[in-house]
């Protein structure tokens, strides 16, 4: 009998150890013997995180460049330019978080620093800051100012700081990644919530410039404690960069995505340390690539990871601000292109407003936001499906309507927080004989936006046409977008 328990014992061990190993499911492993029926379905359960799932819901942010750059006209800084060079005359950051607020943003990116070192706060650990600038006499602190806009207007906040400085004599050395997270902490610590760390990957240091070996897993152990709802963006484990900076998203894209064996394991282990539900690992591997999680890459992935896309593009053509630029600022016509192709593809649009030089974003910005928050809240607001008579079957949900209506624009949503399922689908209307395509469509994960010419029926069906799983529909609208008047 002894022995019995004792071997029903060493059998459960092995199952218990796996069960134990994430404790989040934001993350899942592919075991050899997983066959692909328990593949698709591991992979139709990972699902985010809560800051995760919490930040895609936001669905626009903005980004907020402005710094040395805006005042020497350059787009990368140089090493030495003077402080004495920032002084804006009118700074208002206040109007940039009711610019953000009026266009419907919902967190504000402020970069801090950028790649030239200069600190918009009076950083204790450089005297490249704002205080050796004129600007106020070097008592001002733009991340003050702004921390206190966002509360005041109920703005999420956001930072950006550069891991490279062309500035810092530390830079190369070890000692850096002291600095960089003596400098994360005054950021996290001194002003309030910070909902968003953004980590940028770029460096253009040449062949013989200097190499930073960057401490990732001390940074983000440090944001994980000091804040720990903030996602950590781009250079980090929460929120994937889309892979280009066009505004245009992938046709499909999924947010969960392979992970090699080798980042489980680090996954695992920095769970383990940090004692937390969830590891803290950037994946490695190419962002830029078309496919990243087809079901031919998830059959062959050892592990799967929930991994959300931003899509990140400045409204005009430079990521800071340029008089010359003035006349090239984003048409509203071009921002809603951007919208459905960001935020109406499973990503979130991260949008940059570059203030001028007075420190205050530019008339031909707001005009053409204010005009892409009409057009938006013009097509959104009524749901024509909230008429309808709702049937729904397994893979089809129909609405029944008691009269013909015309609708150029569908609204889809999964229940995300469940996991991503859809792998395509298909609109139809019905035409008294038969089921007609109207337009069809691959992932729809947390919003799936299509447009096309305006069509009349009384019925109209979503077909799911393939899934991973049985697929979660929380939201299946029908608008109307308001006819352009020429
Ligand atoms: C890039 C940077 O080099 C640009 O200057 C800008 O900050 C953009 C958001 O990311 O990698």
């Amino acid at each position: 009998m002894k022995n019995c328990l004792s071997l029903l014992f060493l059998l459960m061990i092995p199952g218990f150890l796996y069960s134990q190993e994430f404790r989040s499911s934001n993350v899942v492993r592919i075991n050899p013997g997983d066959n692909p029926q328990d593949i698709l379905k591991k992979a139709a359960n990972v699902s985010p995180s809560e800051r995760q799932a919490s930040w895609q819901e936001l669905e626009f942010t903005v980004f907020i460049h402005f710094g040395m750059n805006t005042f020497t006209n350059r787009e990368w800084g140089m090493k030495g330019t003077a402080p004495a060079l920032f002084n804006p005359s009118e700074l208002d950051a206040e109007q940039w978080v009711k610019t953000a607020k009026m266009a419907g943003a919902k967190l504000l990116i402020m970069v801090a620093k950028h790649h030239d070192g200069f600190c918009l706060w009076p950083s204790k650990f450089t005297d490249y800051t704002v205080k050796n600038s004129p600007w106020k006499g070097g008592k001002g602190d733009v991340i003050a100012e702004v921390a206190t806009a966002c509360k005041k207007h109920r703005m999420k906040l956001g930072i950006y700081l550069s891991p490279w400085d062309i500035n810092s004599p530390l830079y190369g050395t070890d000692e850096y990644n002291v600095h960089f997270r003596n400098q994360l902490t005054e950021l996290l610590t001194l002003y309030g919530p910070v909902d968003e760390v953004w980590f940028d990957g770029a460096c253009g240091e040449g062949p013989n410039g200097k190499r930073q070996v960057y401490d990732w897993l001390s940074y983000y152990k440090l944001i994980r404690t000091l804040q720990p709802q903030a996602v950590i963006a781009i250079m980090g484990p929460d929120v994937r960069w889309v892979g280009t900076e066009s505004g245009y998203g992938r046709e499909t894209e999924w947010s969960v995505v392979p992970v090699d064996k080798s980042t489980l394991d680090e996954i695992v282990v920095s769970s383990r340390e940090m004692k937390m539900k969830e590891g803290v690992f950037m994946p490695p591997g190419d962002k830029t690539d078309q496919d990243l999680g087809s079901r031919e890459k998830v059959l062959q992935a050892h592990g799967l990871i929930w991994y959300p896309a931003e899509v990140d593009v400045s409204i005009r053509p430079g990521w800071f601000y340029h008089c010359d630029q003035d006349s090239l600022v984003k048409s509203p016509e071009t921002l809603m292109d951007i919208w459905y192709s960001s935020v109406g593809r499973n990503s979130v649009l991260l949008l940059n407003l570059p203030p001028d030089e007075r420190g205050r974003i530019h008339a031909n910005d707001v005009a053409s936001l204010k005009k892409m928050r009409s057009v938006l809240d013009a097509t959104f607001t009524n749901n024509l499906a909230k008429k309808a008579n709702i049937v729904k079957t397994d893979s089809i949900i129909l609405l029944d309507f008691s009269k013909t209506i015309i609708f150029d624009r569908v609204m889809l949503q999964e229940n995300f927080r469940n996991g991503q399922k859809v792998e395509s689908f298909a609109i139809e209307t019905w035409n008294g004989n038969a089921w007609h395509e109207i337009i069809h469509g691959t992932t729809i994960g947390y919003k799936r936006l299509l447009r096309f010419d305006p069509v009349w029926s009384d019925k109209v069906r979503l077909r799911i046409i393939s899934t991973r799983n049985v697929p979660e529909i929380t939201l299946f609208g029908l608008y109307k977008a308001p006819s352009e008047k020429k």
